[in-house]
């Protein structure tokens, strides 16, 4: 499975990483622990992204190598001779990251676990049975013969840690247990990485979290759980943008939904961000609007206002689980 990309690393000396808008822990994690597998075989790797990294993870990346895109970095990224896109099912997914690569031009190799995927880069290696794209990472890395050092141990972990929700979502294989397993042996502290990643928050953080569900309402006799967040309620309470960030989740606790929606203002548009507990897939409607995901977790990126593209989506999920996913 990794001849291709064996024979892709040894044809260049450069190579970008790049990953998703709003990068997630298995995004960072797959994209350090790529970049250092690379700089232990001797080659460059310069890892840029679109978004910042999440605070939750910058412990995870103390010299700060991953870089946020600007335009400034265009002439660094034309001197990258092949491109790495992680965790990715389109070029789209990549926000400015993905012009400036499609400008400068080198060859790409994808690595990925979205269903969706269909196999845009030159080399590909698309395995929806992976529960993370770091478990994917995590067998190239063996593969290549490279030492796995606590610094890629550490990213892996969360990489698989993170989505498959601390092990407990349906994705959590054997195979990921086993993963998790290796990586403890050889050195990885669970307990520590738990506490760095949700055990961090701030003050303001919990009363984004009280304006937040104040706003939550069921639909389709409960069975759809929906809320939001506006630009004001960062404001007024002090919570940053990063503050913002997994809130999805909350009502998940309540037995009788089955989906989940959460919209949030962000940079003039409406983000969406979609759950399915134990409902119909959420990746075709996501799809619909030119969003992208996973059966279980979607989102989408729209134009317009808020109270618009709540009762669109609302309407989309009532009508998704009348037709029971069909
Ligand atoms: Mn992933």
């Amino acid at each position: 499975m990794w001849d291709e990309v064996r024979t892709f690393i040894d044809e260049h000396d450069s190579f970008l990483v790049t990953t998703h808008i709003f990068p997630d822990g298995d995004a960072i994690g797959s994209e350090l622990a790529l970049a250092r597998a690379l700089r232990k075989l001797g080659k460059r790797a310069l890892v840029v992204n679109e978004h910042p990294t999440p605070r939750t993870y910058e412990f995870l990346d103390p010299d700060g190598s991953i870089k946020t895109y600007t335009e400034d970095l265009d002439d660094r990224i034309a001197r990258c001779t092949g491109a790495f896109v992680l965790d990715v099912g389109s070029l789209e997914r990549l926000g400015n990251v993905g012009p400036a690569l499609e400008r400068a031009g080198p060859p790409t190799a994808c690595i990925d676990h979205h269903k969706t995927n269909g196999g845009f880069a030159d080399v590909n290696v698309i395995d929806p049975r992976a529960a993370s794209t770091g478990e994917l990472i995590y067998d190239l890395v063996r593969a290549l013969d490279v030492p796995v050092t606590r610094g890629i141990a550490d990213a892996l972990f969360i990489a698989t840690a993170t989505d498959t929700g601390w092990f407990r979502f349906p994705n959590t294989s054997p195979r990921v247990h086993r993963m998790a397993a290796d990586l403890i042996e050889l050195g990885v502290e669970p307990a520590r990485i738990y506490a760095a990643i949700h055990e961090t928050d701030r003050w303001e953080r919990m009363e984004l979290v009280k304006r937040v569900l104040g706003t939550l309402e069921g639909a389709a006799d409960g069975r759809i759980a929906y809320f939001y967040l506006t630009n004001a309620m960062l404001e007024e309470t002090g919570a940053t943008e990063e503050d913002a960030e997994e809130l999805t989740d909350l009502p998940r606790p309540i037995e009788a939904v089955q989906l989940i929606l959460f919209f949030r203002e962000t940079r003039g548009k409406i983000k969406v961000s979609m759950r399915s507990k134990d409902g119909p897939p959420v990746d075709t409607l996501a799809g619909k609007y030119g969003g992208g995901g996973h059966a279980r977790a979607a989102g989408i990126l729209m134009e317009g206002e808020l109270a618009d593209v709540m009762n669109t989506i609302v309407d989309e999920a009532k009508a998704l689980l009348d037709s029971g996913g069909r």
